[in-house]
């Protein structure tokens, strides 16, 4: 399943330095001429499809970049220093419209693509540039040219990487509501979530990925009963599947065993490829159960589960263990990613520019809700 992630930047160019003017000082030496030098270039700011990204959602924390001026020019035919140029990494896929007009100006389609979102304005010209014959000692000079500012839309159809699998009432839409932007509806009864959802789960900067939460299964989905299994195919195209069991049912004639058995049973029934897809188990609910049980519980679960897969022990509610799975899952989707696309790395020349030098720890970009 698809949905579309946006964000809106303004971004600035820098202004070129002014010209000099100046004139040679030299002992013994007079009318020594002008040596006023050019003002350097602004930096221009770069978009690099960069392939380690999955979504825009960095780009609703940090909203500004600014690339830095040129330097002024000096007298002794100095020129100034160009300013640094700054390269902001996109996902693969993103489309760059300027944000007044609906205009599209880029999109990044191949992996390392570089291109130029705002040009740096030109240094003026120093009073070394108007010597002639006729004008041995000018005092012109230009200021420097403003650099390029422009507002921009990016926009970013996403799929999810991962999806989450289980009964009604596992706690899916917890889970999703406590790693990701996504807020769904959260019941204590079965089928709260009639249609699926996606969450973008940032992990840290420059690292996110995006989580579809689908209405639970129950046995017999497969022949219709609840909602049935027509939700499954948006977990198609994932890279990973979390099948989310409930281990303190509130009913105590419930088996969480059984029931997990009876997901994976319709999973397979559904489809062979969805069946073999890397799957994890997240036993939830963890805080309802005694803390001295809770080994013994996990581990009389695995073994009449027979699960010899990777095993998560969380509670959605209290998110204690649900960091370390999202960092997890996050190498995976990276992994997998990378075996996709024939490991193709960004452009050297731009690996190591700096993110526009914003630092996220900043707390003025602190998180807020982007919806
Ligand atoms: N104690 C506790 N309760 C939880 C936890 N996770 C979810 N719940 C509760 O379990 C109930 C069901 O949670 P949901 O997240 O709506 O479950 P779901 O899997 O999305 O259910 P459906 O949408 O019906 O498929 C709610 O009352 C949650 O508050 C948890 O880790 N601990
Ligand atoms: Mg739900």
């Amino acid at each position: 399943m698809k949905f579309v992630d946006e964000a809106y930047i303004d971004i600035a160019a820098g202004d070129g330095g002014n010209g000099c003017v100046s004139f040679r000082h030299e002992k013994y030496k007079e009318f020594g001429g002008p040596d006023g030098g050019d003002g350097g270039r602004g930096g221009h700011v770069f978009a690099v499809a960069d392939v380690n990204l999955n979504t825009l959602v960095d780009y609703r924390y940090a909203r500004r970049y600014e690339a830095k001026r040129g330097e002024h020019g000096k007298g002794s035919d100095m020129f100034g220093a160009a300013g640094d140029d700054i390269t902001l990494h996109m996902p693969v896929g993103t489309i760059i419209s300027d944000a007044e007009t609906g205009e599209v100006l880029f999109e990044l389609l191949t992996p390392g693509e570089v291109v130029t979102i705002a040009k740096g304005g030109d240094g003026g010209y120093g009073n070394l540039r108007f010597k002639s014959a006729i004008n041995r000692a000018p005092r012109q000079k230009t200021p420097g040219w403003p650099g390029e500012r422009r507002s921009l839309k990016l926009e970013l159809k996403v799929l999810a990487d991962v999806g989450l699998l289980g009964m009604p009432n596992a706690g899916k839409s917890t889970f999703i509501s406590a790693v990701s932007n996504a807020r769904p509806k959260i019941a204590d009864y079965p089928f709260t979530t009639l249609h699926p959802n996606l969450g973008v789960v940032r992990v840290g900067p420059e690292q996110s990925f995006v989580v579809a939460d689908i209405p639970g299964l129950i046995e017999g989905a497969s022949e219709g009963a609840g909602l049935g299994h027509q939700f499954l195919r948006h977990l198609q195209r994932t890279r990973l599947l979390l099948h989310v069991v409930d281990l303190a049912p509130f009913d105590d004639s419930v088996d969480p065993v059984a029931q997990a058995k009876a997901i994976v049973g319709e999973l397979k029934k559904y489809d062979a490829e969805l069946y073999g897809k890397p799957r994890w188990l997240v036993l939830n609910k963890l805080d309802m159960v005694p803390v001295e049980e809770r080994a013994a519980r996990v581990k009389d679960f695995v073994k009449r589960f027979k699960w010899k897969g990777p095993v998560f022990e969380i509670s959605a509610l209290t998110r204690e263990g649900c960091e370390p799975l999202i960092r997890q899952i996050y190498q995976h989707v990276q992994a997998q990613q990378k075996l996709e696309q024939g490991v193709k790395e960004v452009d050297p020349r731009f690996a190591d520019v700096e993110d526009a030098g914003v630092d996220l720890s900043d707390p003025r970009f602190a998180p807020r809700d982007p919806e």
